[in-house]
């Protein structure tokens, strides 16, 4: 039985990728921080009573801040691939406590290649790290002649989050070729699901999609609503992560669905879905939207009523203008295929939060 060990599994793609790998037969080892509350909404359903026989998930406490800790829970699983997930994920946080996440999400990642090096686990354990599109910067000169970044486009990042990923990049392709270590960066696009933390912008709009169709909610603030983002599924994500530790030579892979949406094309969708038609008014700092027509008789809202305000407190220092992603190195590779499109994980993200709420 192959053994894996997740940092991050108590994250939205933790929980995904250790469903996967339960289902491929592995045994699960995952890494979860001592928090005051319950932090573990996502993978509750896949905890056994460890008295149990058969038991293959197993969660340790950790933090990518400690080198003792993460070489002690590697030397005890003795993992055949390692995924690490675990970051402080969010962009415009990472403006706030830059230190911090260039801590966890920079020399985290040099923590456990050394950890993987200092117990001889070099030509043992695999290693996947969650390298990502944020690396890009979203700069329009850099895209290829396809208008599309790759593996091949240059990078150059734009927040304190971005510029911690690129030091996890290059430390993991550099232990590649200095120790002949399987490692792979697969650089993700932004991926999404029901599960996606609620302060990311494809769940808070969907979530206030629910709660101001239930009049739970009056409005919702937004920060740059001409932001372009690649959105595809957790789901297909983390099988793409697998495959990138299935072959017979470590690399880095793209994936991305090849489709970019802007931020206010995922709220009209997001509203369409509970039968919403929105229409736009003013610009920029003052742009708001407001209910142009109801056509679900479930959701009746009063014409007119402003839903969304342009708050410029959301706004970043620095921001990704545009993202969008080639994935044909994936795909021709690692037979890699998005299944969902931007509509079908839009409509998923409503139905369950209109389940919740
Ligand atoms: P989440 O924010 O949902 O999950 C992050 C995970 O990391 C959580 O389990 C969190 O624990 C854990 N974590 C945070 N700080 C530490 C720490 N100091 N030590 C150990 N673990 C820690 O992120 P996603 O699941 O969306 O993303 C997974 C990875 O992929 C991240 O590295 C992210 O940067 C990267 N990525 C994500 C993309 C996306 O669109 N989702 C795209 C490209 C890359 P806790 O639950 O306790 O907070
Ligand atoms: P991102 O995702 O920064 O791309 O990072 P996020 O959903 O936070 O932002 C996407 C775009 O939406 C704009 N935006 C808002 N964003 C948030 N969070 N809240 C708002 O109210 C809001 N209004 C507009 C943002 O300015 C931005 O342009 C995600 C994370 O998962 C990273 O960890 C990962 O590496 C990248 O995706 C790829």
């Amino acid at each position: 039985m192959k053994k894996a060990l997740i940092t991050g599994i108590t994250g939205q793609d933790g929980s995904y990728l250790a469903e996967l790998l339960l289902e491929k037969g592995y045994e699960v080892h995952g890494v979860k921080r001592r928090a005051s509350s319950f932090n573990t909404q996502r993978i509750d359903h896949l905890y056994l009573d460890q008295h149990e026989n058969n038991v293959h998930f197993k969660l340790h406490y950790g933090d990518l801040t400690d080198s003792t800790n993460i070489i002690r829970i590697i030397q005890e699983v003795q993992p055949d691939e390692i995924y690490n997930l675990g970051a402080m994920s969010h962009v415009k946080v990472s403006f706030d406590m830059p230190e911090y996440v260039a801590n966890v999400d920079g020399l985290g990642t040099l923590r456990l290649l050394e950890a993987i090096r200092i117990l001889g686990l070099t030509h043992k354990t695999k290693i996947y790290q969650a390298s990502t599109s944020e690396l890009y910067g979203g700069m329009p000169s850099n895209k290829n002649e396809k208008g599309f970044y790759d593996e091949n486009s240059p990078f150059y990042p734009r927040s304190p989050y971005g510029a911690a990923k690129i030091y996890g990049f290059w430390i993991t392709k550099n232990y590649r070729e200095a120790y002949g270590m399987y490692a792979c960066n697969g650089i993700l696009f932004n991926h999404e699901s029901p599960r996606r933390g609620e302060t990311f912008v494809t769940r808070k709009i969907t979530m206030a999609v629910a709660n101001i169709a239930k009049n739970k909610q009056d409005c919702l603030y937004l920060g740059n609503l001409n932001a372009q983002r690649d959105w595809g599924h957790a789901k297909d994500y983390v099988e793409g992560m697998w495959r990138m530790l299935q072959q017979e030579k470590p690399d880095d892979f793209v994936l991305a669905t090849g489709e970019t949406t802007m931020v206010r094309d995922f709220l009209i969708m997001a509203f369409e879905e509970v039968g919403i038609e929105l229409v736009f008014e003013g610009s920029q700092e003052n742009e708001i939207a407001k209910v142009l027509r109801c056509n679900n008789p479930n959701y009746q809202l009063p014409l007119g009523k402003t839903v969304v305000k342009v708050d410029p407190n959301y706004y970043r220092p620095t921001e990704v203008d545009l993202l969008i992603g080639d994935p044909t190195k994936a795909k021709t590779i690692l037979g890699w295929q998005p299944q969902y499109t931007v509509k079908s994980l839009c409509k998923e993200m409503i139905e369950c939060d209109l389940k919740t709420i």
